[in-house]
């Protein structure tokens, strides 16, 4: 959001007020982009010949037959023979758990996705960036049960004083030239349209929204009252980092999520199994209906919008939410190539810690780190991002409302 080539801030707080939205609005749309675009993206092609050896998501009990097409179209495209079994680490955990942690053991896994086209969704390129699979080890370690909540948030605030990146207003030195009266603070808000909207442009339901923030989620006249165990929202990469640092913590590193996310077992499509809905119940908060209308969130899942933290069972780790809910910050830095490179080498990736510097094509000025386990928002109609193997992207001072994250604790604790 505060990149100095190309933006500079707004004065409107109103997402009607189009007249007054200046390159900010459009340039924090633009980033977010990057997330609506795995979120939502289009429709899956009707690719109707899956790879060969390929596992379908069974039928799902109660979904209209579209969504039945879609995920079995999502699941042919996605999962093959090329996992391996994962195989963790024969370390017992240590007796005394930090609070809210659960044990990792570690291992080696094979990671990523198997997307043998593009047609997950029919947005290019979406899905290639988890191919290829490759083969990961990593350490042992311990993991917040649950996203990072605003009651736990609220608790680092206190006792620091930390301002986030959203609660900031933007400096002439960031954005040199702006007129003063455009410098505000604020975060970006999912905004639902009015009515249907073709879904080729995300600026339409996204909104840059001055003094949204962690304690203003859906702008300055909302609040926490009641969502103390929601997770907390509007954090840039910076502000994830600061809390976990005076928690004695730090951000998992991509592979450690995935590893994490599995919760031990190899392949699957998502961190509960292969079914999307077991038993015709759903497994994580994501969304359902008509996107992005007002009121097309239907809830069937149990929830419209954002839920509070342990809602849905944990993965076999024990894991809250790893899919769905809020998408999560990890440490490495995004590149589309980053496991290509991993895999040419030909070895176990031990302990990848992402590349060194970032890169994304479709907006290669700047500078984004990987988002995990897609969101409330993500559908089961478009882009299935909370499946386990695949990735997002986010500029790293770029907050929203549905971006959070969790901690990891290393064996022994470094930080
Ligand atoms: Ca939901
Ligand atoms: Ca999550």
């Amino acid at each position: 959001m505060h990149d100095k080539q190309k933006t500079e801030p707004v004065q409107t707080q109103s997402k009607k007020n189009d007249g007054n939205r200046t390159q900010l609005l459009i340039a924090l749309a633009v980033l977010l982009a990057s997330a609506a675009a795995f979120v939502f993206a289009m429709l899956p092609t009707n690719n109707e010949s899956p790879a060969p050896q390929t596992k379908k998501v069974s039928a799902t009990e109660g979904a209209d037959s579209t969504q039945k097409e879609s995920a079995e179209l999502s699941a042919g495209t996605l999962f093959s023979d090329g996992f391996e079994p994962t195989i963790s680490n024969e370390v017992a955990a240590p007796e005394d758990a930090p609070d809210g942690m659960v044990w990792i053991p570690g291992g080696e896994f094979s990671m990523g996705s198997d997307s043998e086209s593009e047609s997950i969704c029919s947005l290019p390129g979406v899905t290639r960036d988890a191919v290829p699979i490759h083969r990961v080890y990593v350490d042992p370690f311990w993991m917040d049960a649950t996203e990072v909540t605003n009651a736990q948030f609220a608790k680092f605030v206190e006792a620091t004083g930390y301002v986030t990146v959203a609660e900031t207003k933007p400096t002439l030195e960031e954005f040199p030239g702006a007129p003063p009266e455009n410098l505000i603070a604020g975060s970006t808000v999912f905004a639902p349209t009015p009515v249907a909207v073709p879904l080729n442009n995300h600026l339409q339901w996204w909104a840059y929204i001055q003094n949204a923030d962690w304690r203003h989620p859906l702008g300055p006249s909302s609040n926490l009252d009641g969502r103390e165990n929601f997770p907390v929202v509007h954090v840039a990469y910076e502000d994830a980092a600061a809390y976990a640092k005076w928690a004695g913590k730090r951000l998992p590193t991509e592979a450690e999520w995935e590893f994490a996310a599995r919760g031990g077992k190899a392949g699957e499509l998502y961190a509960w199994g292969n079914e999307l809905q077991p038993a015709g119940e759903f497994k994580a908060n994501i969304y359902q209906g008509k996107f992005p209308v007002e009121g097309g969130d239907s809830g069937v899942d149990g929830f419209k919008g954002i839920a509070p933290v342990k809602q849905f069972e944990p993965n076999a780790y024990g894991l809250y939410d790893v899919a769905g809910n809020v998408w999560e910050w990890t440490s490495d830095w995004y590149r589309p190539d980053y496991y290509s490179t991993l895999a040419a080498s030909g070895t176990v990736a031990r302990n990848p810690q992402g590349p060194d510097s970032p890169y994304d094509p479709s907006e290669p000025t700047e500078k984004k780190r990987v988002h995990r386990g897609g969101s409330f928002l993500c559908t089961d109609l478009y882009c299935t991002r909370y499946m386990v193997g695949t990735r997002g992207k986010g500029e790293v001072r770029t907050a929203s409302n549905h971006v959070g994250f969790r901690c990891v604790q290393s064996i022994p604790a470094t930080d």
